[in-house]
């Protein structure tokens, strides 16, 4: 399967908002739970992305947005001075004149074309930022699942956009291909420790990260991406990334697209990946 992956150039690929995927690009989505495709959007494009990740990185809309301006490395409270991993979630809830940009129009296209057995949706998206030489600036290891309410259908594409160029160095993305396929989830505890509970259970008010062990034969890949190009992942693929020690921020777009069925079912619980969501996880945790 790994032959699959074919990092041609995407240019020829767009049409409109359509960005033609290939069956062998379907099928390794699907078997090895990422893909790679690039130029996706072009540089006009990304140039009209980028003051929109200035304004939400720098924290403009940060007293709006409570918890979901914060640091997805350290628990919430941490001055924006001591970020690392600067995290900025639902930025067109935040700003309606963001919604419908282009990203979303495009990877909307993909989308559909990779999931041919309901409709996809955007679930939510999120800016993601590390500053540079953070070298803590590291995205704890996990499964998207891991972190969600349990759902009948969970399917989920997620693409992650790179607003520059990514690579091992700056803290791109690591994965281990065919982690999807594992017969059963991880398991999934607080990054803090201190936010265990003594019976075990899981408290996510003072931070939202939570951590996967990684096992000895765990072979990780790590997924360097050029600016405009992105990733896609599944939501059982075994993932995080590194920190970031060049000069440089490491800056992402990320947009998750579930069943609609699926994001009918969170709202039915309150669940809309804010980190401001009241929700008793107790109940609702996988
Ligand atoms: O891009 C990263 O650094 C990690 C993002 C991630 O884990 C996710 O989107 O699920």
């Amino acid at each position: 399967m790994e032959k699959l992956y074919n990092p041609l150039s995407g240019k020829h690929r767009r049409q409109g908002l359509t960005y033609k995927v290939e069956a062998s690009e379907i099928e390794q989505f699907n078997e090895l739970g990422y893909l790679i495709l690039n130029d996706v959007l072009t540089e006009a494009e990304m140039q009209t992305l980028d003051p929109w990740f200035e304004h939400f990185i720098m924290g403009k809309e940060k007293e709006k947005m409570a918890k979901d301006f914060c640091d997805m490395s350290q628990p919430y409270g941490t001055p924006f001075e001591e970020f690392r991993l600067v995290n900025a979630m639902l930025p067109s809830l935040y700003r309606e004149e963001f919604a419908n940009n282009i990203l979303q129009q495009v990877t909307q296209n993909i989308a559909n074309q990779l999931y041919q057995h309901g409709q996809a949706a955007m679930d939510y998206e999120q800016f993601l930022a590390k500053k540079p030489t953070k070298e803590k600036a590291e995205f704890a290891m996990h499964q998207d699942l891991g972190y969600w309410p349990k759902t009948k259908n969970t399917w989920t594409a997620t693409f992650s956009l790179a607003l520059n160029d990514a690579d091992v160095i700056n803290g791109c993305l690591y994965l281990i291909p065919g982690s999807n396929k594992e017969p059963a989830l991880r398991t999934h505890k607080p990054k803090d420790y201190s936010q265990q509970e003594e019976d075990g259970t899981v408290n996510r008010d003072d931070s939202h990260t939570l951590v996967i062990e990684a096992r000895p034969d765990d072979q990780l890949k790590y997924l360097p991406v050029k600016r405009g190009s992105l990733t896609i992942h599944d939501e059982r693929i075994v993932h995080g990334s590194g920190g970031n020690s060049s000069k440089d921020w490491r800056k992402t777009y990320i947009i998750a697209y579930r069943d609609v069925n699926t994001i009918a079912e969170e709202r039915a619980i309150g669940f809309t990946h804010s980190h401001n969501d009241t929700v008793n996880w107790e109940e609702i945790i996988h």
